[in-house]
Order: structure tokens, then sequence, then C-alpha cells
């Protein structure tokens, strides 16, 4: 039964970004365990912490999964390290892939490998913004709409890629006999 509901932040900036975001959305959909049920747009961001890197491609999804928390992450890094991920460089250098557990239900945790929800997720508009286009009507944990924050928000070092994937097409590519 995959009857969790949880939210997934995808980040790349090196290594043909786009196509990073696109290979690990087929990863996700062809695990057994994952559905995902929505995709925001992509989005350009400005790097968050050293500027001395390139921008961003953001997007943010909602999956269904029969995974635990920690099975999820398992999941998420393995696909990770498929993408060539190295985990060894400078704190917040460049990234092939980055795969990111959001919320997971209304689960609080803090451990030494998951912070629910994720610890800084409202400091950063690549996460919120894609996050309020797929959930307009998420109330967050410290009572706020997500609406509020957004229309708060500066937009100054986002911005929305034109197209938009298409889950359809993904679904039926990955489809699990
Ligand atoms: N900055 C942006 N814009 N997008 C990210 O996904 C991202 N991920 C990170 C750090 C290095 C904090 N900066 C980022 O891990």
């Amino acid at each position: 039964m995959m009857s969790d509901v949880a939210y997934i932040g995808l980040g790349s900036n090196i290594e043909n970004p786009q196509t990073q975001i696109n290979t690990a959305l087929v990863n996700m959909q062809s695990h057994e365990q994952i559905s995902i049920q929505h995709c925001s747009h992509l989005y350009a961001s400005a790097p968050m912490g050293p500027q001395n890197q390139p921008d961003y491609v953001n997007a943010v999804v909602k999956i269904t999964t029969g995974l635990t928390p920690i099975e999820l992450l398992d999941v998420l890094q393995e696909i990770e390290q498929q993408h060539g991920r190295k985990r060894l460089g400078e704190r917040w250098g460049p990234r092939s892939l980055d795969l990111d557990i959001i919320l997971f239900n209304n689960l609080n945790m803090d451990n030494d490998r998951l912070t629910l929800p994720h610890y800084g997720m409202a400091q950063r508009e690549f996460v919120m913004v894609p996050l309020f286009e797929i959930e307009p009507d998420m109330i967050m944990q410290n009572g706020k709409t997500i609406a509020s924050w957004v229309a708060d928000c500066s937009f100054a070092h986002l911005r929305r890629l034109p197209g938009k994937i298409d889950l359809t097409s993904l679904i039926i590519s990955t489809q699990k006999l």
C-alpha cells in the first residue's frame, strides 16, 4: 500500500541539470514503492550559499510511497549516487543531483540521517514556490499558509523555466508490470 505522502525537492547545477532532474524522476517512478502524483515546473535559481557556482535547476514533486522515511532516504541517496553525486567536496558546493525529503505526512523527526520537515524549507524560495504550485492550500507547521509565504516572496532569485514535465508519458514509460 502506497498510502503515505511525501514531497521531494530536486536540485542540480552541474552536468546538464535539466537532464539530471528528468532522469531522477524516471528513477523515482521506476521504484515499485514510489508513485509520482504531481510535479512542479522546473525553476532556475541563483545559488544559495557559495556564489561561485552555476545557477541551479530546482523542482518539487509530490509522491505516494509504501516506504518508511529512512527507506525512502536510502532510495533517494542511491539515485544520487547513480548520478555521480560525491559527498566529499566543499559544504554547499555544486552538485549533479540533490534529492531532499521536504515533508513526509505530518511527521516530525530529527536524527543523524533525517530531519523532517526539511530544516531549511522556509528559507528557500526554490522549495516554497514549487511546493505552492502543487499544494496551494497547504498550511505549514507554524500555522501560516504557504500562500502567505509566497505572497511575501521577492522572486529575486527564481525564474520559472518554460515547458513542463509530462507526467503521463513518464508514468507510461516506467510502467511497472
Ligand atoms: N541553491 C539553490 N538555488 N538550489 C539548490 O537546490 C541548492 N542546494 C543546495 C545549496 C548549496 C544550499 N544551494 C542551493 O544544497
